[in-house]
């Protein structure tokens, strides 16, 4: 396959480049201050091209600051979700004949639109749901890359029609790629704009329609994209939105008949249970889910520890833990398992801890209540199997608004066997566990039902090579300073799971992607044909 080039957009990278990252933190401060100015009102469902209220309505609030109120938006209900699917099942019959041209237009409409609000919806998602200034510009601008990216590979691969030729004369041959119709897209509340804007483009520049239902807790930034599609001229029905919870609105959507595909990502145990409802229905569309993880990294006896410290804090800690790629479990050559956890302990510690939106933060909150709860608990539970090296309890700073704010916690001492080490937190939480040699962390890394993410640190070039060939991972990262397990550029590291973290083996923002959203025709003519 010929190399594309690639079209990332980078943001902050720019900045650092150009030494303006004053501009950046300018430009950003004043975009915190216009959307405060909008925040608070109402958000109705948005149904083929109108807006549409309901009954009853939930509020979102900022999770580092609770006396400041996000939004209230419309519960949507399953009357609300039939009516969504109705208008997308009907705008799927102009829809699905539109040319690649006039998709694509739209989509990169969308893409100008997105650039021009992108200092806006960035500070939105950090209000939203709690993500610095540097990850949640990463989130814009990899839903950008993901509308770039899809509408390059539709042109590049001619819309997928293809011409097999003329097997034998007169019979003429056309293989096509087809949209399935109406598409039920369930989106994660940890990258809010990313993921949902992934997922929608997906499908739906392949032809299909859908009904989007995004996170409980970032319905407001799924509303502005879906404002964007809408100013960049996407027909209306095309593409609709209905906020509500997982039973009211994620269930139905996914049980509708007239529902051929969905796309979600999310838990384990949401995406199971969703893939057992679709088929027990006996729906034979596809099921695009990328599910949780539990990434785990070896440090090898002669690893560079400064590399290895910063990126596994870096891959445990950002965005406090709640990345499905988020660094979780360590393997830590004995030799030099001490040194790296005083100095992970270390860094830990002097990670700043503050408010999304601040310029200064590192560790932002956590999104709800119910994560608080579940870091209270896990913390219980590793001092009373373990130990507690750093963290371990909320934060008690008067400084600080009334927040979800918990503090970087490193642990040791955890049994390999544990649920501790074994099962995904979504928590800025990771256990450290001793290994004689890279054989045991290898056996240890894979123990697992997970395999979405793992990093290495080793400076041997076998060592390498070996971890390479047997890690169960769909993606890997060497040496990785930056982020031991997280981060993923579209097209240059396409992102999925292995085993239970994923149902397709073909990643967000890779080369087989799209093709997961149509089916194959295969189209012969014998010719000629009568006039
Ligand atoms: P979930 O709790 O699974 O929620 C995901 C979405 O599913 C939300 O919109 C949720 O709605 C909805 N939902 C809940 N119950 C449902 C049901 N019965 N039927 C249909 N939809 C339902 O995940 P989350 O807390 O937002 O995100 C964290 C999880 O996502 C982690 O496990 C993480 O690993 C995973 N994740 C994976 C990836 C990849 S690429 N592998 C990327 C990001 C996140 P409500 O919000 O209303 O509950």
């Amino acid at each position: 396959m010929d190399a594309v080039p690639y079209e990332n957009e980078l943001t902050f990278e720019t900045h650092r480049e150009n030494d303006t990252v004053d501009e950046f933190h300018q430009y950003y401060g004043e975009a915190v201050e216009r959307v405060r100015g909008e925040l608070g009102a109402s958000h109705p469902l948005w149904i083929d091209g109108e807006s549409v209220d309901a009954d009853d309505h939930f509020s979102v609030t900022n999770p580092g600051d609770h006396d400041e109120t996000i939004g209230e938006f419309a519960a949507g209900t399953p009357a609300a979700v039939d009516r969504a699917v109705e208008a997308a099942a009907d705008a799927f019959q102009q829809w699905r004949t539109a040319s690649v041209a006039e998709r694509t237009e739209v989509f990169r409409a969308a893409v100008a639109e997105l650039r021009t609000r992108k200092f806006e919806l960035a500070a939105t998602v950090s209000l939203e749901n709690g993500k610095n200034r540097t990850e949640a510009m990463a989130d814009v601008d990899e839903a950008i890359d993901f509308l770039q990216f899809y509408s390059r590979e539709l042109e590049r691969n001619d819309g997928y029609e293809f011409d097999t030729g003329e097997p034998t004369p007169g019979q003429h041959c056309t293989n096509v790629l087809r949209p399935y119709g109406v598409f039920g897209v369930v989106a994660p509340f940890n990258f809010p704009l990313a993921i949902l804007a992934g997922m929608t483009t997906g499908p739906v520049i392949a032809g299909n329609t859908a009904v989007v239902k995004p996170a409980s807790a970032t319905p407001l930034i799924a509303h502005k994209f879906v404002e964007a599609l809408t100013e960049a001229g996407l027909p209306d029905g095309v593409v609709n939105l209905v906020t509500g919870s997982g039973s009211a609105v994620g269930q139905p959507l996914v049980e509708h008949d007239d529902v051929a595909g969905v796309v979600f990502t999310g838990s384990r145990e949401v995406g199971r249970a969703i893939e057992r409802t679709f088929r027990e229905l006996g729906k034979r569309g596809p099921v695009v889910a990328e599910l949780g993880g539990k990434n785990p990294v070896i440090v090898t006896a002669d690893a560079d520890l400064e590399k290895a410290v910063s990126g596994v804090a870096m891959g445990a800690f950002s965005f406090s833990g709640q990345k499905c790629s988020a660094t979780s479990r360590v393997y830590v050559h004995e030799d030099v398992i001490e040194q790296f956890t005083a100095d992970l302990v270390a860094y830990a510690e002097s990670l700043t801890i503050g408010p999304a939106e601040a310029a200064e933060t590192v560790v932002s909150p956590v999104v709800d209540g119910s994560a608080v709860e579940r870091y209270t608990d896990i913390c219980e539970q590793a001092a009373a199997v373990g130990t507690v090296r750093t963290g371990g309890e909320l934060v008690d700073d008067p400084d600080l608004p009334d927040g979800h704010y918990l503090r970087p916690t490193v642990v040791t001492d955890v049994p390999h066997e544990h649920a501790l080490a074994r099962e995904e937190h979504f928590l800025p939480f990771v256990t450290i566990h001793p290994v004689a040699d890279l054989e045991e962390g290898l056996e240890r890394a894979n123990d697992s039902d997970y395999g979405l993410c793992a990093g290495l640190f080793s400076e041997t070039e076998a060592e390498i090579e070996t971890w390479l060939d047997r890690i169960e991972s769909g993606m890997c990262y060497v040496n990785r300073a930056q982020s031991a397990t997280t981060g993923a550029l579209v097209q240059a590291q396409p992102f999925g799971g292995w085993k239970a973290s994923g149902t397709t083996g073909k990643f967000a923002g890779g080369y087989w992607y799209l093709p997961q959203f149509v089916r194959e025709q295969s189209r012969t003519r014998v010719t000629p044909a009568r006039e």
